[in-house]
């Protein structure tokens, strides 16, 4: 047991910005601690204060066995999936493939898989950045998690009950989705989406100018995934969000020069926020005021300056960021190249698009905050925290003593600023971007680890770092290793989502595979059979841990074949495999799920199949022989 003084010179001999549980543990959370325990300020006993000091320090540790408070949905950046970790204890918990080919589960090898990217999936990669969780009333509903992918300019959807991607939507017309957000109110009837950079419109060969080229801002129908239409913008986009109203959607834009080189992205000292008008915009697609392009039959209506669809806010300089206050007041842009982040009184928005107020008036703050402000995110008590790349902090401070400060009143508006490790991208603060903000956890996404961790070559992975902001003062209590490159994640209460335990067996997931079973006569649950129909083949074939219901089927050099594995077990945990050894086959098959894999046979032989998720003690034994005849 450690003295009070023992203590007090770890914290005082902890490095700068070193080991985090030794500066947590620091003097105002033992006093916090202790009063909230009720002992009185004059002596503690050693035990007391040991067990208060052990409390504050375990506040975030989640015991082996103990359930974390909050799902994390982290973007997996250019590595092109999706990872769910426990908060806070920061447990990585599954990986959701959405853009991303995966050995494990079989995701971009199986036919449920390339039914959602594509039969004619050519992609193997995607770049997400942004996932959202769909929204009822501006609050999780917990039913759907949104991602971009800007390498190939696709939205995917993933469903939340079963925790696979169900929908992938590629946008016509534009390139590199990047920002996206979800309309909160009444429900997540859309999904917005900025294209980032601007091309021809068509982009068939016929123009290549940049003055003729354009991007739009895009809203997705998210029941259907469909582009319900996209609006023509000046400028590019960067990141976007959406009010608590329904009505307006706002973006930033740090290209309104539309230059391709670095120094003219950077010419103008301001740039601008475009706010979008829902309501016009549905309103004029409704009276048939669009076009479309190309092949394509989205309407597309013109919102570049002087329409009345939209308004252009100026604000420094290559804004980033986008986020909205959880009490619905606000837009903050986030100024990147200027150390100032733009406040936005959405409550103006209405007289700014009847032209009753001039195009700077929404702004109703501009505090200064330091060097590259990224990201701002809320606590829902007020406080902003604002990530300052260049600075390689996150900035707290205080809106209400911000927009105070702007109106001319000698108010501090900065709370604390604390160092991160290093050079933070977004930050995201439990439930912030809906009504229940609950101001406990905050999550910043450090972009380098540099000597955080042991060494693992030239490749460094990233630090995501847990702060404490549930009382006055910001305290980071945890350092989190991660893989390329997640841009941004979302923080959802653990109640907000329900998760199946095991498949329904007529899941739309597998959904083909259930009605070729029906026109091949074929029970799913029950039958083992192979069906030849030309030189395609279809093996039926059921698993019960550990063995698949048929351990040997024929086929010929060169057939199309396909199997089907269904697994029959009911035990939640019990999944199988399917691996065709030599063949590029591999899949997932949990408990009454059905998958299926297309793959042509080999030269004549004898391949073996297995099943590859650890099962049962006789996992090993789970195997069967596909024999190949000559043709
Ligand atoms: S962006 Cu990556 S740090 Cu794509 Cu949200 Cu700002
Ligand atoms: Cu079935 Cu391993
Ligand atoms: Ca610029």
């Amino acid at each position: 047991m450690k003295k009070q003084e023992d203590l007090t010179r770890e914290q005082s001999e902890a490095p700068e910005g070193g080991l985090s549980r030794r500066r947590f543990m620091g003097a105002a959370a033992i006093a916090g601690v202790a009063g909230a325990t009720g002992l009185g300020s004059a002596v503690m006993s050693r035990e007391a204060f040991a067990a208060a000091a052990e409390e504050a320090r375990n506040k975030f540790v989640i015991h082996p066995g103990e359930l974390d408070e909050y799902y994390g949905f982290w973007s997996g950046g250019h590595q092109g999936e999706v990872r769910v970790l426990g908060v806070p204890s920061m447990r990585e918990l599954m990986r959701i493939p959405v853009f991303n080919v995966d050995s494990a589960t079989g995701w971009g090898l199986t036919n449920e898989s390339k039914d959602v990217l594509g039969r004619d999936k050519t992609y193997l990669n995607g770049d997400c950045h942004h996932p959202h969780i769909s929204m009822t009333d501006g609050r999780y509903d917990g039913k759907y998690l949104f991602i971009n992918d800007k390498a190939n300019t696709r939205v995917a959807r993933i469903r939340l009950d079963i925790m696979k991607t169900d929908k992938i939507t590629h946008i016509p017309n534009v390139q590199a989705i990047h920002g996206l957000r979800l309309q909160k109110v009444p429900k997540t009837n859309y999904v917005f989406c900025n294209a980032e950079f601007v091309i021809p419109q068509p982009n068939d060969g016929s123009e290549y100018s940049l003055e003729k080229s354009y991007t739009m801002f895009n809203a997705l129908d998210a029941e259907t995934m469909e582009v319900a239409w996209q609006v023509i913008v000046d400028g590019n986009l960067d990141n976007t969000d959406a009010d608590y109203t329904g009505k307006y959607a706002a973006s930033t834009c740090y290209n309104s020069e539309k230059a391709v080189d670095l120094a003219g992205t950077m010419r103008n000292d301001r740039d601008w926020v475009v706010v979008f008008n829902v309501e016009r915009i549905e309103a004029a697609v409704k009276a048939g005021k669009f076009k479309t392009i190309g092949d394509s039959k989205v309407p597309v209506v013109d919102g570049r300056h002087g329409s009345d669809l939209t308004r252009y806010i100026p604000v420094p300089k290559n804004p980033h960021g986008l986020n909205t206050s959880p009490d619905g007041k606000y837009f903050v842009a986030n100024g990147k190249l200027s150390p100032t982040v733009s406040i936005i009184a959405i409550d103006k928005l209405d007289d700014l698009f009847d032209d009753k107020i001039g195009e700077r008036d929404p702004v109703v703050g501009e505090p200064e905050l330091g060097l590259g402000p990224l990201h701002t995110t809320y606590d829902g008590r007020g406080n902003a925290y604002t990530t300052l790349f260049i600075d390689s902090q996150v900035c707290k401070w205080n809106i209400a003593d911000a927009i105070k400060h702007y109106n001319g009143e000698k108010v501090n508006y900065i709370r604390q600023k604390l160092d991160v490790h290093y050079q933070p991208g977004h930050n995201h603060a439990s439930l912030t971007e809906s009504r229940d903000a609950d101001g406990k956890w905050l999550v910043v996404l450090s972009k380098f680890s540099k000597d955080r961790f042991l060494p693992v070559g030239p490749l460094h992975p990233e630090n995501d770092q847990l702060i404490d902001i549930s009382g006055e003062e910001m305290k980071l209590v945890h350092d989190g290793p991660t893989y390329a490159e997640p841009h941004d994640c979302i923080l959802v209460r653990r109640d907000q989502i329900k998760t199946k335990k095991i498949w329904e067996r007529n899941d739309p997931f597998f959904a083909s595979a259930v009605e070729q079973a029906k026109k091949d006569g074929v029970t799913l649950e029950a039958d083992n059979k192979v069906i030849r129909d030309g030189n395609k083949v279809r093996v039926y074939m059921t698993s019960v841990a550990p063995q698949y219901g048929m351990t040997e089927f024929k086929v010929k050099e060169g057939d199309e074949v396909t199997v089907y594995v269904s697994n029959q077990d009911t035990i939640e945990d019990v999944s199988h495999g399917f691996c065709m050894v030599n063949h590029g086959v591999s899949m997932e098959i949990s408990p009454q799920q059905t998958s299926s894999v297309t793959f042509t046979a080999g030269k004549p032989g004898v391949y073996w199949y297995y099943c590859n998720w650890f099962c049962h003690a006789l996992h090993m034994e789970m195997g069967g022989r596909m024999i190949v005849e000559k043709a």
